[in-house]
């Protein structure tokens, strides 16, 4: 098989090492190589130009190099290849302990200490929460959505989860659909979003949201960047000085220099970070998946094209 590979990983050399090892007896194939692409029958992807996606023209399945696949389902040219998107224990416990660490931030005032700390100030605050006087509201919850809600419920966290379309599947916190989303929104003292990007994600979080959560509650979204109105929040911000927020995913990456984010005292920024993709469990899952394909000649999406996701 000829595999295409294509990211701008800053470990992309190690990704090519690991993954001619794995997939020995195939061909590993990036742009610098001069192959014809036409013959190319596996993408391996992460954010590529359309202009180069469109000459693979012959490819049976498209695996993403992460958790979403809005990058590959944005793309003009894509035309209902199967695609694969990792699914990853170690991904799923990457972006639980970046949840976490935000939620702690908040909870213990971590950043008045710090900030303190540059003012040679010796703060005498005496009042933090405990884990079960906190209510954390999941927003999404999909593969890794649900983990994170199992594991701060572990944690003693009092745990609520939204999720857009209703589910039979049992758990052990409340869950609210779209129509209960205001009830969501009043419980939560700290909302995680999760969400994938769709077009009925986008711009979820506005004014109309924002305004319903409590005024010196946190907001973490570790999803996507497009289902944040980001002009409503700097403005939400204006008025509640107590609002925190906590960004590693936003509208457009890398975050331009002169955006308003990086210089807002109460917000905390991470380079879509939360949960990077392990190389060696990825190219593991990965090839498992490839082995199921060649040997069955049935190729089943991961993705349901109708919900985007
Ligand atoms: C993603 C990822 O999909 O980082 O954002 O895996």
């Amino acid at each position: 098989m000829n595999i295409f590979y294509y990211s701008k990983f800053s470990n992309e050399t190690e990704w090519l090492i690991i993954l001619k090892k794995k997939f020995k007896g195939h061909k590993i194939i990036t742009i610098k190589d001069n192959f014809d692409y036409q013959k190319i029958d596996i993408a391996i992807i992460w954010n590529l130009p359309n202009s180069i996606f469109k000459k693979l023209s012959n490819i049976k399945v498209i695996f993403s190099l992460g958790a979403g696949v809005d990058h590959i389902l944005k793309l003009p040219s894509y035309n209902k290849t199967p695609i694969f998107r990792i699914k990853d224990p170690n991904m799923r416990e990457r972006m639980f302990n970046h949840a976490l660490s935000q939620i702690l931030n908040y909870q213990l005032k971590l950043n008045f200490y710090q900030n303190s700390q540059q003012k040679k100030l010796w703060l005498d605050e005496r009042k933090t929460m405990l884990n079960k006087e906190l209510t954390v509201g999941i927003l999404g919850l999909g593969y890794i959505g649900e983990y994170v809600a199992k594991k701060l419920q572990n944690l003693n966290y009092n745990v609520i989860g939204y999720k857009n379309s209703p589910t039979l599947k049992k758990n052990n916190f409340k869950i609210f659909t779209k129509k209960k989303i205001t009830h969501f929104i009043f419980s939560s003292d700290i909302i995680v979003s999760i969400l994938p990007s769709t077009k009925e994600t986008k711009d979820l979080i506005n004014k109309k949201f924002l305004t319903k959560m409590k005024k010196n509650s946190l907001l973490i979204n570790i999803g996507r960047g497009s289902s944040l109105n980001e002009k409503d929040l700097i403005n939400h911000l204006k008025i509640n000085c107590n609002f925190f927020v906590s960004l590693d995913v936003f509208k457009k990456e890398p975050l331009a220099k002169n955006h308003k984010f990086w210089r807002h005292p109460n917000i905390t920024i991470t380079p879509h970070i939360a949960a990077i993709t392990d190389i060696d469990s990825s190219i593991e899952y990965m090839y498992k998946r490839f082995l199921t394909i060649i040997n069955n000649k049935k190729i089943k999406s991961d993705v349901n094209l109708k919900k985007g996701y």
